[in-house]
């Protein structure tokens, strides 16, 4: 008779355990007010708590886009593997944005640290404060270079196009 496998989980793990699969994320950050490479530093040491980072991107200095009347930015794109969910990820990115220091302006205005989702696992979702991929992500350069340096491979889920190709319709 066929014994039992010695790893047969005991009674609390037959169900598996409740985390979500690993997802591949990319972030996107910019910062123009106060130590901006020090605040993107800051984002990425604690993006690494709740996803493993796999790729930073360069920090790239731009001009302000949308308002053009405040500091140049710092910008970067990172590539996280996270079990969290696309609403999670977004609570995660606010939160750390309140830590980091970040104070309230206007839409596209000044601020210490900006943490947007760009695309989580290649999912399309539109819902009230997220969409995904990031509704503006194929028309920013200063998320469009960043993005091609760190994910030549990548391809924007609904245009089907590579970061490279869309920086090339600008
Ligand atoms: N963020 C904006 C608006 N304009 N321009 C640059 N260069 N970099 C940014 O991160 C940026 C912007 C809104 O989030
Ligand atoms: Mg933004
Ligand atoms: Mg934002």
């Amino acid at each position: 008779m066929k014994t039992r496998s010695r790893r047969s989980k005991p009674p609390g793990e037959t169900k598996k355990r409740s985390s979500n699969p690993a997802q591949t994320a990319f972030l996107a950050l910019g910062s123009n007010l106060g130590n901006r490479r020090r605040n993107l530093e800051r984002a990425v040491r604690a993006i690494a708590s709740f996803g493993k980072v796999v790729a930073v991107s360069s920090f790239y200095e731009t001009p302000p886009e949308g308002f053009e009347n405040q500091p140049d930015f710092l910008n970067a794109v990172l590539e996280i593997e996270t079990r969290q969910q696309p609403r999670e990820l977004l609570a995660s990115a606010q939160a750390l944005e309140k830590l980091l220091g970040r104070t309230p302006t206007f839409r596209n205005g000044p601020r210490e640290i900006d943490v947007d989702l760009l695309d989580v696992g290649g999912v399309i979702l539109r819902r009230p404060g997220l969409v995904l991929p990031h509704p503006r992500l194929h028309r920013r350069r200063f998320v469009l270079q960043p993005l091609a340096q760190i994910a030549p491979r990548w391809r924007h889920p609904k245009l089907k196009a590579t970061a490279s190709e869309l920086l090339a319709r600008l």
